[in-house]
Order: structure tokens, then sequence, then C-alpha cells
């Protein structure tokens, strides 16, 4: 419906994986893990994380990889997991400009590469409207066959490459990569020198090639080559210049934004490093996160020259075309953080963003002071050697762009007020840096009484505990005896009850026996008396018998003497 404009559907990718590519002893560098935890931390902190389509990070595959790094240098990160010896690394390591590698390097750079093809692709599809992927180790810096700048693989390179010659499904014709990291895209420049479809554009410090990766890769005049002259534009900032939004934005007016125009590509990559913003301690540079939101904004809005027309006509149709545009899948917009050094400058960047993605933000493009006059002989020479393929770039300047000049009283009263704090705050270092070296000195002082004391400590304890382990074995062999003692008793015991078991035994069967014997006495008794009135009886009758006997005898004898008698009567 117009003027209600849908959703935007923003991607955020973040995986904690990509905080193990550390230096290989914990020593400190710029380049640290809590870089992407910072910028994690203020989404979330703020609340917009959550207003985002939130991925995880995914691992390039080494197909994609090689669409523009030489195999050998895809299997040399992938190697460097597997050789495990810390050494090995770092000798490989100090082959290389500005690189250290440690045990989680192959897998993060894996990650970061994988994870902005995986944005992209999305965004490409058309199922997320943009997408910021919070990635390091960074890419720009990293060639088709060499490590460096503190890049392994060229993370938006390879996303880019992956849309136009793995996916042409998606339709993805043209690309623009914006590099507004501090230093010059090296890497990214010479992997589509020669190739018109991609539009590599890259602002950096210059410093006539002193400042990194110096030389004079990153000058105005490298402008591609055979069918991509034309499609690199460097603009180099000058030796010592601090530029600021003013410039930065004079820039995108006068150079980017307009042959943006006339490129109209399908879909842009944003190689955001925040090493240009106020704070960084490497890039001495001065965009503020509004400076960041502004660039982005002008980016995101000049998807068709059909704005320039609508803006010709009103202000509110331009707001109204604006929003339609957005709706309809137009403004796809791929970030990847490349550097960026100062923690609170890079998460308050990263948020300005954000919230520019996610139409959070207005956006007046208003600023308080010109741009340097140097930024204004940069943009006409930038323009002079472009402008025969960018006809735009041909047009006159507007006078204010001419004549920039105006003391730059806001800017350096800026610098005056940062480099006051800068020094308060080495003062009070100082300061605080004098008490801990009183403190440190009170502390070895201790530290040598307490080593005396120690020492002294370990004597005595030596002494107790050789008396304790003596004391320890006469407790144990009296143990030893006592157990002993409590043997032999238990021995005895049981020999006792053994015994007593026995008796016991032994006294029933003797009792048994006593009775038996008495019942055996008593029956012999018995049978004895009846015996005695037997034998008594018996003797009785056998005197009566024998009395009997005598007088038969004699009745007999009488009888015998009878016939005798008769006889002799006879
Ligand atoms: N003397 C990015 O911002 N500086 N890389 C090395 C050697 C290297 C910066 C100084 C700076 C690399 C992604
Ligand atoms: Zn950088």
């Amino acid at each position: 419906m117009a003027g209600e404009s849908r959703k935007r559907k923003v991607g955020l990718l973040y995986d904690e994986r990509m905080c193990k590519h550390d230096t290989p002893d914990g020593d400190d560098h710029p380049e640290c893990p809590n870089r992407i935890k910072a910028i994690w931390e203020m989404l979330q902190r703020t609340g917009l994380a959550q207003r985002c389509v939130v991925l995880g990070g995914s691992k390039a595959e080494d197909k994609h990889l090689q669409l523009v790094h030489t195999k050998e240098h895809v299997n040399l990160v992938k190697s460097l997991s597997t050789k495990k010896k810390d050494s090995r690394r770092n000798k490989i390591a100090s082959k290389l400009d500005s690189i250290y590698l440690n045990g989680g390097s192959s897998e993060a750079a894996y990650l970061a590469a994988g994870s902005v093809v995986e944005v992209a692709e999305k965004v490409a599809e058309g199922e997320l409207d943009c997408g910021f992927a919070i990635v390091r180790p960074p890419g720009h810096h990293a060639e088709a066959d060499e490590a460096m700048g503190f890049c392994l693989f060229n993370n938006v390179a390879v996303a880019a490459s992956y849309l136009l010659n793995q996916r042409p499904d998606l339709g993805v014709k043209k690309i623009l990569i914006v590099d507004w990291d501090v230093h010059h895209g090296n890497g990214t420049q010479k992997m589509f020198w020669k190739d018109p479809r991609v539009l590599v554009f890259s602002v950096h410090r210059h410093d006539g090639g002193s400042f990194y990766p110096t030389g004079d890769d990153g000058d105005y005049d490298k402008v591609g080559e055979g069918a991509g002259e034309g499609f690199n534009i460097n603009v180099p900032w000058e030796q010592g210049r601090r530029c600021g939004d003013e410039d930065y934005i004079a820039v995108w007016d006068h150079i980017l934004i307009p042959v943006t125009k006339e490129f109209n590509p399908d879909l842009i990559f944003l190689s955001a490093g925040f090493d240009a913003a106020i704070g960084d301690p490497r890039g001495g540079c001065f965009v503020t996160p509004y400076g960041y939101s502004v660039m982005l904004k002008k980016v995101c809005v000049v998807f068709s020259v059909l704005i320039g027309l609508a803006w010709f006509f009103s202000p509110e149709l331009l707001q109204y075309v604006i929003s339609q545009l957005m709706e309809f899948a137009q403004g796809k917009i791929v970030m990847a953080l490349e550097g960026g050094y100062n923690l609170g400058s890079v998460a308050k960047s990263s948020l300005a963003c954000v919230q520019v993605l996610l139409e959070e933000k207005q956006i007046q493009d208003s600023f308080e002071e010109y741009p340097y006059e140097s930024t204004c002989r940069v943009i006409e020479a930038v323009r002079k050697r472009l402008c025969a393929y960018w006809p735009s770039l041909a047009d006159e300047l507007p006078w204010e762009a001419k004549t920039p000049s105006s003391p730059r009283c806001i800017r350096e009263a800026k610098l005056t007020i940062l480099s006051i704090r800068y020094k308060k705050q080495a003062e009070s270092l100082r300061a605080s840096l004098e008490v801990a070296l009183e403190e440190k000195a009170a502390l070895q002082t201790k530290v040598v009484e307490l080593q005396g004391e120690k020492l002294r400590l370990q004597d005595k304890y030596a002494a107790e505990a050789k008396e304790a382990a003596e004391q320890l074995t006469q407790v144990s062999s009296e143990l030893r005896e006592a157990k002993i003692d409590l043997d032999f008793q238990r021995e005895l015991f049981k020999k006792a009850g053994e015994e007593k078991k026995l008796l016991e035994g032994r006294v029933l069967k003797l009792e048994a026996e006593l009775q038996q014997e008495a019942s055996d006495k008593l029956r012999l008794r018995i049978s004895r008396d009846r015996y005695a009135a037997e034998v008594k009886e018996a003797a009785e009758h056998l005197a009566k018998v024998r009395s009997e006997l005598r007088d038969v005898q004699i009745d007999l004898n009488l009888h015998r003497k009878l016939p005798k008698k008769a006889k002799k009567v006879m």
C-alpha cells in the first residue's frame, strides 16, 4: 500500500566461533575477538538485534573460495587447523605481511567467507532485504594467493563472485562494492581488475603511498584494465588529512552516488571497515556514527535514477518513491565487517548502520562544516580521471564543492577536545602508573619478606611433617599389633565357644548315660529283690523238698528194709 511500507527484513549474522581466531600466545592485537563481540552486544543491548533476522555462520566451500583464490592459498588456510604445532603456524605467519595465526584461524576464515556468502545469497534471493555479516578475520586485503593485512580470505570478493558465477538464477548481473575501510581494498581491486560486472569503489588514506598497504595500487589513476577499465575507482586521501563526515559525504555526493546511478547495480556489497571512525587508534580520521549512517542511507536510496526525477518534483514524492523502491526489494545491500579497532567506535558505528538498514533513523544530511580543500582537489582529480567512463562525472561541480575553505573550526575544536581528553587520560594514567609503581615496590619488599617467611614455614612444616610421619608409623604398628591381638582373642573366643559346645554335648551325653544307669540300677534292684524272694521261696521250697526227700528217703529206707525184714519174716 502506498505510504505504508512493509517491514524490512534485515539479516544479522553473528557466530561466536569467529572469536577463536586469535594471537597464538594471547598477545594483544588490534584485530581482536572482542571487536565482533562488542558489535553484537551493542545490537542486543539496544534491542536492534531482536528486530532483525539473526543468522549463524556457515563455512565456505572450497570451490567457492577458489572462484577468487588459488587452490594453493585455500589449501594453506585449510591446513592451518591440522598443523597442530604453533611453531609451524608461526613460521607460515612470519612469511606473510601483518598476519597472525592460531588453531582457530582456519575455521574462522572459512566462517567469515561462508557467512558473507550466506547473507548475500539470502539477499539476492529476496529472503532478506539486506543484511550485515559481523565477521572476522576481515577480507579486503587478501589477494588471490596471499593472506595479508589481518585478512585470510577475501570474504566480500568470494560472495560477489559466487553470485555472479555460481548463481545466475538469482539474476544478479552487476555488483557494486563500496569499501569505506580506512585502508585501500587492494585484494578486491585485483580480483575484479578486468571484470566489468563488478564496480569496485574504495575510499582510503593513501598519504602518497605511505599508508598501509603501501605503494601506489590505491591511487586514483588505477581504474581497471581491459573490459574492466573504468570499473575501479579509488579515492585516496592526501597526507596527514584527518578526514571526517564532510569529506566522505562530498565524495559520496560528487563521485560515488552519480556513478552508482549510472552503473545501476543489482546488488551492493559494503566492505564496512570502521577504522576511519572517530577514535580509531590507527585510522586517525573523524567519521562519526552519524556520518556512517548518512553514507549508508545515500547508498541505499540510490538504486534508481527515478529518485533524481522525483526529487525534481517534490521532497514528498522523493520520500514516497524511496519507500516504494525499498518495498520492491530494491536496495539489496550486504554489509560485511572489515577493519575498525576502537571497540566503542566500531559498536556505535555498526549500531547507526543497522538503524539505517531497519529504516529507523531520520537522516537529514546536514553537516556543520565543509570538506577540506584537499578533499575537493582529490574529488576533482578522480572525476577528471573517470569521467570518460561515467559521463555524469564530467558535469561542473556545484560552487560549494569548488570553494570549500571556510575555517574548520568545529573540526579543529573537536580535535583539540579529543587531544585534551587524551592528554588528561595520559596524565591520569601516568599518575596511576606512579601509584602502581610505588605499590609494586612495596609489594616487592613484601614478596621478599613473604619468601623468607615461606622458607621458614617450609622448614617448620617439614620437621612437623617428619614427626607426624614417625608418629604415624608408630601408631600404625601399634594398630597392627592391636589387630593381631584382636584376631588372637577372637580366635580364642571362637575356640572357647567350640569347647563349650563340645562340653555341653558331653554333659548332655553323660546326663543321658547317668539317667540310663540309674534306670538300669533301679531295674536291677527290682529284679534282684524279686530274685531274692524267688531264691528265698526256692530255698524254702528246697528245704521243704529236702525234708520231704528226707522223709521219702526215710520212707524209702524203711521200705527197703521192709522187704528184707519181710524176707526174713517170710
Ligand atoms: N607496520 C584492516 O583494516 N598494519 N587491515 C600493518 C605494519 C596492517 C589493516 C602495519 C593494517 C591492516 C582489515
Ligand atoms: Zn582497515
